[in-house]
């Protein structure tokens, strides 16, 4: 089985495709051509030229994507034995498969880009790669899945609805179905919280629980502020990325204010301030030191869901090499006939 061991961003994995350094004399019609397909909202696709720094990009946003997807099915499958109620337990089901879905749609749209799905699934268990910071919170209480549900995946939308339009067609594409499978999601979540905020004061209880230790994580996933983006100012130039992190958080703040006074929850901020002259909610700081924390691999998960990633890898280590077996008896018996 193949497992190369060097980083898919730094170019190592198989397959990478030669490209000369961008900007050369060789390759400036490609390049303009490059810029004019974005400056006409033409997609990218997979056998386009394109800017190695751009196809780097897209590698580790891709990748980081799935692997968030992946690592974001632990979280709520903590609870599948858990669920209250059959039903429930059939949609949370239908939701955590959702996810490996998502997962392989993203590996697939970065394999375009000539990356293997094992050097991106080596990278992220030698922690070169990251996945959302989200992802290293607890499931404490079922509420928590309502809460994961109206909230991580509410901020997985707004962050997510404008990549169907980003301008790499693979990743445009897969995002499409995966951002009506969110709203699904999203509504799970939403229906969840509306019970238990409806129902005995325990319940409701529950429910503010979850929702004062979700709201400052699930802000943080739309990334540094934008004056610490590193990334944003050129993945918005390649329309990769179409609003920054700080315009996405205030949409979520937002749009998720009025829910939480339709359930009759308060979000665990003092600051937060309906601002006339703006038309847009003030809130307060975020606890920028945890984000890194947790990005860095302190957070109060992080070990725990990297030996899952890694008991997964080596467990399925005989289910790749049987389909590897098999794909080579396949393709001698075409080669035979
Ligand atoms: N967690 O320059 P920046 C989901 C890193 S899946 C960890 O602003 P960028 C769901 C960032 O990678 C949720 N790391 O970066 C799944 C960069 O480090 P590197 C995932 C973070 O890429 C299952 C550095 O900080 N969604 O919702 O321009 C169930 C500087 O940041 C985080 C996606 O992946 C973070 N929160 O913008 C339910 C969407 N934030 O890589 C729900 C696609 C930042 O340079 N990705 N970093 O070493 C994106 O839209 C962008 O990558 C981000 C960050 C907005 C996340």
């Amino acid at each position: 089985m193949h497992t190369n061991a060097t980083s898919a961003t730094e170019g190592g994995a198989s397959k990478m495709p030669e490209q000369a350094p961008e900007h050369s004399p060789e390759q400036a019609p490609e390049q303009a051509r490059f810029e004019r397909q974005l400056d006409q909202g033409i997609p990218i696709e997979s056998a386009d030229w394109m800017p190695a720094a751009y196809r780097k990009t897209l590698i580790r946003q891709i990748s980081q994507h799935a692997h968030s997807e992946i690592v974001g099915m632990l979280p709520e499958g903590n609870w599948l034995t858990r669920a209250p109620t059959l039903e429930r337990k059939s949609i949370l089901l239908a939701k955590v498969q959702d996810e490996a879905g998502h997962g392989l749609y993203l590996y697939s749209a970065a394999e375009t880009l000539g990356v293997t799905r094992d050097a991106m699934t080596l990278d992220l268990l030698a922690r070169r790669a990251k996945y959302s910071s989200i992802f290293n919170y607890p499931t404490l209480s079922w509420a928590d899945i309502g809460a994961i549900g109206w909230l991580v995946d509410g901020a997985a939308i707004i962050n997510q609805i404008p990549l169907c339009h980003c301008s790499y067609g693979p990743y445009a594409r897969a995002m499409v179905r995966i951002c009506k499978e969110e709203s699904f999601h999203q509504r799970q979540g939403f229906a969840i919280m509306t019970v238990l905020a409806r129902g005995t004061r325990e319940q409701q209880e529950m429910a503010q629980d979850a929702l004062n230790r979700w709201w400052w994580p699930v802000l943080m996933m739309f990334g540094p502020p934008d004056h610490e983006s590193t990334n944003s100012d050129q993945s918005m130039r390649w329309g990769i990325k179409l609003h920054s992190n700080d315009e996405l958080r205030q949409r979520m703040v937002d749009q998720t204010v009025p829910q939480a006074q339709f359930l009759g929850l308060s979000i665990p901020d003092e600051q937060l301030a309906w601002n006339e002259a703006r038309g847009r909610y003030d809130y307060g700081e975020i606890d920028w030191d945890e984000f890194r924390r947790v990005v860095n691999g302190d957070g109060p998960c992080n070990e725990e869901r990297l030996a899952a990633r890694q008991r997964a890898w080596d467990e399925g280590a005989w289910v790749r090499e049987a389909l590897k077996a098999h794909a080579q008896k396949q393709a001698t018996a075409v080669a035979a006939a």
